[in-house]
């Protein structure tokens, strides 16, 4: 359910910014030139990907013409260390940017700002751009002011970075307003103060609550006419977004980072109630779609300019309700067009249950899936109101993906409260032998602002970490009732060690060739998800390749450390980390090369690869597990009660 907050007193008042005048006499303005891309970085492609949509539009004389800057700053967050983290690449493009960029760029197109108004775009996501402040401050006030920063996608952990931003942009007069799921969170949720959005009101920066579509028109006027407000707010009224603007950058954005691969939301909401869930109470339960034309239009823009990978960010695309006609758009795209599809799909333990999805999904081009497992315990599943995920059906689930030969991807959150250190280097081993799962990803369970679980913690004043930036799924934030803070730390680091054995990764690697996954796509996931943790010292959700730091981009709450001593040790630990990830390139990719040699690996068998039978009743991971044994009566039961007693 989405709620919403009224909006207390001082929201009513408007933001003291700079007023800027729009109409008046003409002033000097540039007519587009690619000599000045690097001032307008990106308007080459808004213009590219209009041009190639939009009918023509009648010009006013290039003397009365104005230019408004929309500046989009993706913002990353501070590590351990108290540094921006930051790559040369980093794995792949932002959603929420491409989202705000499609949404601005068709802005841009109908004048919005008026017949004389260009809107230069610029996008920048710093987890693989440096934001030099100084020049954007200048670029804003060479255009008098007229313009915006638009912080877009802040999340709970990079509030605290996104604020730093905001600062001393503020500190000039300038206009700037955030919006993405911190904000969105806790004014669905909390009571519109917490957690910490006052800050943003004491330093004028204007927030946005809610999704930009159809909504950015308004925006830009109030930021152009110096009117913003405080606050918008539309929790309460999620746009259908079938038929909007869709996620689009430019090539030049999405060179930034690996693979040349993109993304997109086919849909948002999702039905469950998972209660460390966000989603649901920002982006609501119902499946809310873009149609299979939109997906069409957003594919054929990005193969124009040689982009057909894509990670198709709906949380659930099993429960998106034109997950079939998107489906078959792309199919037809792909075996009629030839356009060389790559995608990764996120989905729930039961969409194997829905007829056609799987074999859908492979013909689509799927070749990654990632599973919301969470948890092989049913005691905890049900803790966490997670009780769609049946245990009893992991391994037909994952079979069934296998069976395609899709790598399979799961997430695997660790500090729900049946879990101790113990139970779960048991339960990882379970994994390991019992499931089909080619990468796991943990993160700790954490009461992120906008769930349920923080809601809850927060009404009864439980104690939580005071520090945004470590809402980041890798730190511990709370207190658990049967492990300390620090054997919890502890086993998170150890559960990636534990997985990514070497033992383990030979298996992996077995099974691949056994089921048809590609085994050099398996080692490249290997090498991010078995380095990242204890090497780079980030999830591998954030990292990248070549990590790069700069003194000026540490906490201001931190000191600054001398610069001959921070570029002593940023040199260290860059050969010393990427001499690490390098020696792990390269034994992998030997490993690999032995397995591919090893006499009848086509035919490799284990415990995870074998069919689900009778025999699985006595599966570790049906009887270990406390609340398995239940798990599979109630499942037996079900079955009875479905098909009859021989069930
Ligand atoms: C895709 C995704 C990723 C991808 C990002 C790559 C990509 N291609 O986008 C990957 C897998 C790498 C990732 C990583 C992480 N993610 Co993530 N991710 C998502 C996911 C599933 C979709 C994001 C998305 O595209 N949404 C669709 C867009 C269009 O919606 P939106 O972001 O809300 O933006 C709309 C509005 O908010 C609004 N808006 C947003 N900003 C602004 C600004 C202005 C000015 C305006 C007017 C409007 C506006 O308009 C937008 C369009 O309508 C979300 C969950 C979700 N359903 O959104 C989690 C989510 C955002 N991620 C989350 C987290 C915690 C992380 C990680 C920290 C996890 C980790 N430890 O690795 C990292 C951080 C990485 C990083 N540097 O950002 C959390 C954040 C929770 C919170 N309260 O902070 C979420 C909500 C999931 C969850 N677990 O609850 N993530
Ligand atoms: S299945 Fe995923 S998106 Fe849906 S409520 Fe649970 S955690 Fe949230």
């Amino acid at each position: 359910m989405v709620r919403s907050l009224a909006v207390s007193e001082p929201d009513a008042v408007r933001l003291r910014l700079p007023a800027v005048r729009i109409e008046g006499p003409a002033c000097s303005v540039r007519r587009f030139d690619r000599n000045a891309a690097d001032r307008n970085a990106g308007w080459d492609g808004v213009r590219s990907f209009l041009l190639r949509k939009r009918a023509p539009v009648t010009e006013p004389p290039i003397s009365q013409k104005r230019r408004f800057q929309l500046i989009l700053i993706k913002p990353s967050h501070y590590d351990d260390d108290g540094y921006v983290i930051r790559w040369w690449r980093a794995m792949i493009p932002s959603n929420t940017l491409a989202a705000l960029y499609g949404i601005a760029s068709d802005c841009a197109a109908r004048r919005v700002l008026g017949p004389d108004v260009d809107i230069d775009i610029l996008a920048i996501d710093e987890t693989n751009t440096r934001i030099d402040i100084p020049r954007l401050i200048a670029r804003l006030e060479e255009a008098g002011g007229f313009g915006l920063v638009a912080l877009v996608g802040v999340q709970s952990n990079q509030y605290p970075r996104a604020l730093d931003i905001a600062r001393p942009f503020r500190a000039a007069g300038l206009p700037v307003m955030m919006g993405g799921f911190h904000v969105s969170g806790c004014l669905a949720m909390l009571d519109g103060h917490a957690v910490g959005l006052d800050a943003c009101r004491e330093m004028g920066i204007s927030m946005f609550a809610g999704e930009a579509e159809g909504r950015l028109d308004q925006v830009l006027h109030d930021a152009a006419s110096g009117t913003l407000e405080p606050l918008y707010n539309f929790m309460n009224d999620l746009p259908g977004i079938g038929g909007t603007p869709v996620p689009f950058l430019p090539k030049t954005y999405v060179s930034r980072t690996l693979g040349l691969s993109s993304s997109f939301d086919a849909g948002r909401g999702c039905p469950y109630q998972c209660s460390f869930c966000t989603i649901i109470n920002v982006q609501g339960r119902q499946s809310r779609f873009r149609s299979a034309d939109d997906v069409e239009d957003l594919v054929r823009r990005n193969w124009a300019q040689g982009i057909s990978k894509f990670f198709i960010t709906d949380d659930n695309f099993a429960r998106n309700r034109d997950w079939e006609a998107i489906f078959d758009r792309l199919i037809a795209l792909k075996e009629q067009e030839r356009i060389p599809l790559g995608l990764m799909i996120q989905v729930d333990t039961l969409c194997h249950n829905i007829p056609n999805f799987i074999e859908k999904a492979k013909r689509a081009g799927v070749t990654r899936v990632f599973i919301g497992l969470e948890n092989i315990n049913p005691d905890n599943l049900a803790e966490a109101k997670k009780r769609q995920n049946k245990i009893t059906e992991y391994r037909k689930m994952l079979l069934a993906w296998k069976a395609q030969g899709i790598i399979t991807i799961a997430g695997y959150i660790l500090g729900f409260p049946a879990d101790t250190p113990e139970s779960i280097r048991r339960d990882i081993g379970i994994i390991q032998r019992e499931l089909p799962l080619d990468i796991v990803e943990f993160f700790c369970l954490t009461p992120l602002p906008g769930s349920e679980d923080h809601q809850k913690l927060w009404r009864a004043k439980v104690p939580m970490d005071g520090d945004l930036n470590i809402y980041d799924v890798e730190h511990v934030c709370t207190a658990h009732a049967a492990m300390s803070k620090t054997e919890w730390e502890a086993i998170y680091q150890e559960a990636w060690a534990l997985y990514y054995s070497p033992a383990h990764m030979r298996t992996l690697m077995r099974r691949a060739v056994a089921t048809g996954v590609s085994v050099s796509s398996l080692v490249k996931l290997l090498v991010t998800f078995s380095t990242a943790v204890p090497i780079e010292k980030v999830h591998p959700l954030q990292a990248g390749i070549l990590r790069l730091r700069h003194p000026a981009e540490r906490r201001p709450d931190l000191s600054r450390e001398p610069a001959l001593a921070f570029w002593l040790r940023f040199l260290w630990q860059t050969l010393r980390r990427n001499a690490a990830v390098v020696g792990r390139i390269a034994g992998l990719m030997l490993m690999a090369r032995s397995v591919l040699k090893e006499k009848g690996v086509g035919a490799y068998h284990d415990q995870a690869l074998t069919p689900v039978g009778a025999e699985d009743d006595g599966l570790d991971l049906l009887t270990k597990t406390s609340g398995g044994q239940k798990a599979v009566a109630h499942a037996r039961k079900v079955a009875q009660l479905t098909h009859g007693p021989a069930a």
